[in-house]
């Protein structure tokens, strides 16, 4: 595979960088944090999206480097915002771990480095799992939570609604926050069920003590609907598209 080969080229070559997409809070209305989202600059290809690299990433084992590539220089950014605009210092900063990053016996180690070497705070990260990986516990993994939640990292549940955990197993898994499958919020002003679906999760998050993000907004309506059902947060191009380094600080400056 071509592509793999230039993944494992383009690691140490610095060639991949997060993307920063705004989180906002609907109760004060303020910027909240930001999800990091991982691009290539690539030599020949250019600029490729996550729908390019993680599947081959996943398939060819090279997501781990590259989770923890994106992770670093994300906390970087976070870092250098903090320090120059202080008053920000409850943002939060998510970052997506892939399912098979939750078995490696380092994983809890590694993303302990990463905080000592840029300074961040565990309080100010929050990963990202999908649905689908709270179900796969082993004990690697069980240990890597426990000890992410001793470090007092927050962890939360990706696209929620779209993989067939149990009930149980979200109760079991210990998220502080859930975020909505955005397949659910971009129909639920034409169809009925996926209202009713969204209004379910929010519920059940609520219910479990978990703060809910709706993910994929990108109509005024769509808005006014999860004012109306209590979501918390809110992430999606009616807000912001995930946006350079630069321009993420901006909105970090004139939140300040
Ligand atoms: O940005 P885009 O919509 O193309 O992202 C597609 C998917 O890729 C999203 O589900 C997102 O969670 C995932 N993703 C984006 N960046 C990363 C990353 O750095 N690591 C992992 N494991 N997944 C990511
Ligand atoms: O849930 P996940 O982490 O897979 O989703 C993040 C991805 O969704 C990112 O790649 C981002 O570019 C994309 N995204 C963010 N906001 C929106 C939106 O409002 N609409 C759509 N279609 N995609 C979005
Ligand atoms: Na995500
Ligand atoms: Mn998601």
């Amino acid at each position: 595979l071509l592509i793999e080969t230039e993944i494992r080229q383009g690691i140490p070559e610095n060639e991949f960088f997060p993307y920063f997409q705004p989180v906002y809070c609907l109760h004060s209305k303020r910027l909240a944090g930001f999800e990091a989202l991982v691009r290539w600059n690539h030599p020949q290809r250019g600029f490729l999206t996550p729908d390019q690299i993680i599947p081959v990433a996943e398939e060819t084992g090279l997501i781990v480097e590259l989770d923890r590539m994106v992770m670093l220089e994300a906390c970087h950014c976070l870092s250098s915002w903090l320090k120059r605009h202080p008053a920000a210092s409850d943002l939060f900063l998510t970052v997506n771990l892939s399912p098979s990053q939750l078995s490696k016996p380092d994983l809890a180690e590694a993303i302990e480095k990463i905080l000592y070497d840029t300074g961040v705070s565990s309080k100010n990260i929050k990963l990202e799992i999908t649905e689908s990986a709270i179900m796969e516990r082993n004990t690697a993994s069980s240990q890597n939570l426990k000890r992410i939640e001793e470090m007092g990292i927050k962890l939360a549940v990706d696209d929620f609604g779209t993989g067939y955990s149990s009930l149980a197993q979200l109760q079991r898994f210990p998220a502080s926050t859930v975020k909505v499958d955005r397949s659910f919020v971009s129909r639920m002003a034409e169809d009925h069920e996926s209202l009713e679906i969204v209004r379910a999760v929010n519920a059940l998050g609520h219910s479990l003590s978990m703060d809910v993000i709706a993910e994929g907004v990108e109509t005024r309506q769509q808005l006014i609907l999860l004012k109306q059902i209590g979501c918390d947060y809110v992430q999606g191009f009616y807000f912001d598209k995930p946006q350079t380094k630069e321009d993420a600080e901006k909105l970090v400056k004139m939140r300040a």
